[in-house]
């Protein structure tokens, strides 16, 4: 059995994030993702829109994710590889070369992130939304996490 490992807060789920995954997942049998906390991300200097709990169950819900767990810090890192006898460490390229100490435990990789697309860049077009259409974006957000919800 083929793991693959990655980390990340996967805040205002897009494009960019769905692509690392099934990439991720391609390489081997299962994916298992570690899904940063809300006290993490205040660690990070990142403060999500969705919280926590929106968050990992909406990573939960993908079919190429076999298995989620809060990540609390970045230490645990090491524990993670073993726990989950991971064969593969990925990560998108920003973070290129960052983990590359892990590669005396498992394969580490590195892909290209999906250009045009991240968490900032909503938010920055979400605040140049006039009031009326964030109400009505915040509601059919509302909405896709409640189906997230009620699909697993
Ligand atoms: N990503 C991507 N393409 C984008 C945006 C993000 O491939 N356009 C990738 C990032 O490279 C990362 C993953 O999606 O591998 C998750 O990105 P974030 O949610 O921004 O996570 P990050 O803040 O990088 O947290 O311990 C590691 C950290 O938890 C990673």
């Amino acid at each position: 059995m083929k793991t693959v490992i990655t980390y990340g807060t996967f805040d205002l789920f897009h494009i960019g994030h769905l692509n690392l995954l099934q990439r991720l997942s391609d390489l081997g049998d299962r994916l298992v993702v570690g899904v940063s906390t809300d006290d993490f991300n205040s660690l990070k200097g990142k403060r999500s829109v969705f919280d926590f709990d929106s968050r990992i169950k909406i990573i939960a819900g993908l079919r190429c994710v076999n298995e989620v767990f809060p990540e609390h810090s970045w230490e645990q890192k090491q524990d993670d590889i073993l726990k989950y006898d991971v064969s593969i460490f990925g990560m998108g390229n920003d973070w290129q070369g960052k983990f590359d100490s892990f590669n005396t435990v498992c394969k580490v990789v590195y892909l290209d992130r999906t250009e045009n697309i991240s968490t900032t860049l909503l938010k920055n077009s979400l605040s140049q939304l006039e009031p009326n259409k964030i109400e009505q974006l915040k509601q059919s957000l509302d909405d896709i996490v409640t189906v997230v919800r009620t699909i697993k």
